[in-house]
């Protein structure tokens, strides 16, 4: 984990780079999809909801009065989002236009001024940070 400072600039020049975009949507996709059948169940997308630490805040929820239970309903209500065509599994289609929503949705979200967050690595916004800074180091 980390402390990073990003701003809707960052995840939005991130998403607008397709490619690093969808070679990392495609690389944590084969890492969540643990029995390799090319579909993520509940169970194997709970493991990336669970890192998406933002959402406990984006929802509103005060985690501390009953954290699992609240948690729970907010992740099955977000698998079902991931879910487009409702089958019961979230294909790299479903994961890769969700996340790209989710992220847009965050970055309007921040605007303009930068936010401080603590991220995990194989985060979607700590791969955004590294994006941007590599794109700044090559620029200079
Ligand atoms: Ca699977
Ligand atoms: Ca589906």
């Amino acid at each position: 984990m980390s402390v990073e400072v990003l701003d809707g600039a960052t995840i939005v020049s991130f998403l607008e780079d397709k490619e690093a975009f969808n070679v990392s949507i495609q690389n944590r996709f084969a890492h969540l999809d643990s029995d390799h059948d090319g579909l993520l169940s509940y169970a194997e997308l709970l493991k990336e909801l669970q890192s998406l630490r933002v959402f406990e805040t984006h929802f509103g929820i005060d985690v501390k009065t009953d954290p699992n239970e609240l948690l729970a309903h907010v992740y099955e209500s977000l698998f079902v989002q991931f879910d487009h065509d409702s089958n019961g599994t979230v294909d790299l289609e479903e994961f890769k236009s969700k996340t790209k929503r989710m992220m847009l949705a965050m970055a309007n979200g921040m605007g303009f001024l930068p936010v401080q967050m603590v991220l995990e690595e194989d985060n979607f916004l700590k791969i955004a940070v590294e994006h941007e800074s590599a794109k700044l180091a090559g620029a200079a």
